[in-house]
């Protein structure tokens, strides 16, 4: 019987040793140390042997046992671990390989091209403010002195959400919200999008606009001279030529356009300025008494000057673009060159 159990520990042994997975070492453990095994069938047998032997058989038996048992236990512990490293292997992370780079985003021209102009005017006393562009029919038009059958009222020109709330065709109601609430002196930028139905290779139907107002007693077509110069000297180059040409706007009168000579010939003339040599940059005047009357402030004591430009246009000229609905594309190769 001693020599069956050397026998029954050597075969389990070799079995081992050509086992490799899992199944096989359960497999092993079940057909030697099962309830029907091959080792507890031989325990069970001990009647065979000669009393005198059998507490030593049995010690040995058990010795087997779990000598056997604990030898499974390590190789299914050394086949997780090895399965545990291939996993790590087939995971491994080079940590010392070059990062992909952060692609860095940068301010839209239209952007710079705001917060440049509202810079200098905060050089000048003006601060920012903002408003709805959902507005009221009275706001956009009635306030500003813009008659019911004016044509920029025209279908053609405005988007009506209802017959009296339009998209705003300008920034102006800004100003005309704040003047209601406040007293001058009044010294305001209002930048912010407007809507106008057009859509051409100059014109988009919606844009971005800047407005200034300043208002207080004795303000002169000579203080707006004084700030735009400043202002546009300052935006386009010390050495700028400026022209202040008569215009009409039904809010201000009396009413200026202003012309920068031409950017890209110089004054020669050129496709960009029309072969004139100028091109023109911002509308401006002088409020219109009308105006102030409809906000409560008195003609008679306040005066002041406004301006508006659009902000897409003086990026055109700026960085020299042709066509102004690139602005809206959002095309990385357009957009990373400013
Ligand atoms: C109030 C009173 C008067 C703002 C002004 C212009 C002239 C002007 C255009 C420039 C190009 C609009 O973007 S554009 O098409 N604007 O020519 N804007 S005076 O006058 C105001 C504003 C507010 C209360």
């Amino acid at each position: 019987m001693m020599g069956e159990l050397r026998v029954l520990r050597e075969q389990a042994e070799a079995e081992l040793q050509q086992a490799g997975t899992e199944e096989a070492f359960q497999a092993i453990r079940t057909r030697y140390l099962g309830r029907k095994g091959l080792l507890t069938g031989l325990l069970r047998n001990i009647a065979n042997v000669a009393p005198a032997e059998r507490p030593q058989f049995g010690k040995e038996c058990n010795e087997v046992k779990e000598e056997l048992s604990a030898r499974i236990d390590e190789l299914l512990a050394g086949l997780a671990s090895s399965k545990k490293d291939e996993v790590l292997l087939r995971e491994l992370i080079d940590v010392t390989l070059p990062g992909r780079g952060v692609r860095h985003g940068r301010l839209h021209p239209v952007t710079q091209v705001r917060e440049e102009i509202c810079r200098i005017f905060a050089g000048l006393g003006f601060s920012v403010v903002e408003g709805p562009e959902v507005e009221l029919d009275y706001y956009n038009f009635e306030a500003l002195n813009i008659p019911k059958n004016h044509p920029a009222r025209d279908m053609q020109d405005t988007f009506y959400v209802e017959e009296n709330i339009v998209l705003r065709t300008h920034t102006s109601p800004v100003q005309i919200r704040i003047m209601e609430k406040t007293r001058p002196p009044v010294r305001i930028l209002s930048p912010g999008r407007v809507y106008r139905r057009d859509s051409d290779i100059s014109h988009t139907p919606m844009f971005h606009q800047i407005e200034g107002l300043l208002v207080d007693r004795g303000i002169t077509f000579g203080d707006l001279k004084g700030v735009l110069t400043v202002f546009l000297k300052q935006i386009f180059g010390e050495e700028t030529a400026l022209r202040f040409r008569p215009s009409f706007f039904p809010f201000t009168e009396p009413s200026a356009e202003v012309d920068i000579r031409c950017v890209i010939c110089r004054g020669q003339g050129c496709r960009v300025c029309g072969q004139s040599g100028w091109l023109e940059i911002l509308g401006s005047g002088m409020v219109d008494p009308e105006v102030f009357r409809n906000v409560g402030y008195d003609p008679d004591e306040f005066t002041g000057f406004a301006f508006g430009l659009g902000l897409e246009r003086i990026a055109m000229l700026k960085f020299g673009i042709s066509d102004i609905r690139l602005f809206f594309d959002n095309d990385m190769r357009f957009l990373e060159q400013f």
